[in-house]
């Protein structure tokens, strides 16, 4: 009768030892989500596949990712993204903070028209002061900031004209991207904006719905945008959009420190090569992009600081509007930053 309750206890003891000791490896789910807005073919999509692919190797593949492009797990709506991943219908993401802005009103900062001026003004904000109060806003939010990667300064095409000043969009119909901010600035300069995810953008510009559009250049020319009649296109860096990498708080909680930090390591190095590779091609000592997109006849124009003052002057209002929404003393903090890069 003892034996058998020593027994008994000994089997409960080890029944509750190995419920415990691969309770952690059992946590963890045999896929994790990914979500990005584009296809891997795109400098965005590169570093999905770098992530993920450093994840697997450094994780022995406990931590397997899998990208799904098109933000498919929100049916191609890129606004539902952000919520998507707090409520863990995604696990992971590189996201836009365009597409976040909507749940992230901070995240409209890089959307304010001339704020920064060039790449080292973009890195001063996300490498800075601005980066990590960004991320700390994040943090309360249900997601994990891991990293920044790059879209890149949006540039203006259309299928109707060369666009140099501000008269030149008049009444020009555009598909903007899912901040408000962006229906401000087109409204601003007399055009006729109209939000659209990106998955509805591309068959209205085929179908000439709307006249124009704005993109990073390996957007445009990832998405062969000449080939649906966007033969006109303006660069003006009016505003750029960095990426995040993220993981939902709850898949995060759920690995241990030394795969949390693999996957940190790892979120970083993506990041950073994913930066260099959005930056290709479009930079003066090396503009293998531009030329390519040249050579589909596209009509290329690049505004001169004049014209970009123009622009500038008729989208000030809407700067300053979105600024108080933003928070002054972020934007502060910004312009400081920026001027002392
Ligand atoms: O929708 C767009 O324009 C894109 C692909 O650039 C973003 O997701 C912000």
């Amino acid at each position: 009768m003892r034996f058998k309750r020593l027994i008994g206890a000994a089997a409960l003891a080890f029944t509750a030892l190995a419920a415990a000791l691969p309770a952690q490896a059992a946590d963890y789910k045999s896929e994790y989500k990914l979500s990005i807005v584009v296809g891997t073919n795109f400098p965005w999509g590169q570093g999905a596949v770098i992530w993920s692919d450093l994840v697997r190797e450094r994780t022995n593949g406990r931590i397997n990712i899998k990208v799904y492009p098109g933000t498919s797990l929100v049916q191609g709506d890129q606004t539902r993204e952000f919520t998507a991943i707090r409520q863990g219908v995604i696990d992971m993401a590189i996201g836009s903070t365009i597409n976040w802005s909507p749940q992230v009103k901070e995240l409209n900062l890089f959307s304010l028209p001339f704020l920064m001026p060039d790449y080292a003004a973009i890195d001063a904000l996300t490498q800075g002061k601005v980066g990590e109060q960004l991320f700390g806003i994040l943090s309360k939010k249900g997601v994990v900031p891991l990293a920044w990667g790059e879209n890149g300064y949006r540039q203006l095409s259309n299928s109707a004209r060369e666009v140099k000043t501000p008269e030149d969009v008049k009444g020009m119909k555009l598909r903007v991207v899912g901040s408000p901010l962006y229906i401000d600035i087109y409204t601003a300069l007399g055009a006729n904006p109209t939000q659209m995810s990106w998955a509805d953008a591309q068959p209205a510009l085929a179908s000439g719905a709307v006249d124009g559009q704005e993109n990073p250049l390996s957007i445009y020319a990832g998405a062969k945008l000449y080939d649906v009649g966007q033969k006109f296109l303006s660069l003006w860096n009016y505003v750029a959009d960095p990426l995040i990498f993220v993981v939902n708080q709850d898949v995060w909680n759920s690995w241990s420190p030394a795969d949390q930090k693999i996957v940190r390591e790892a979120a970083i190095e993506a990041g950073r090569q994913e930066i260099v590779i959005a930056r290709k091609g479009v930079t003066s000592t090396d503009d293998s992009l531009l030329k390519e997109i040249e050579g589909h006849g596209v009509k290329v124009t690049v505004l001169s600081p004049e014209q970009i003052g123009a622009f500038a002057k008729a989208t000030r209002p809407v700067f300053d509007k979105w600024a108080k929404q933003i928070g002054p003393d972020l934007v502060r903090q910004a312009q400081a930053d920026i001027a002392k890069r």
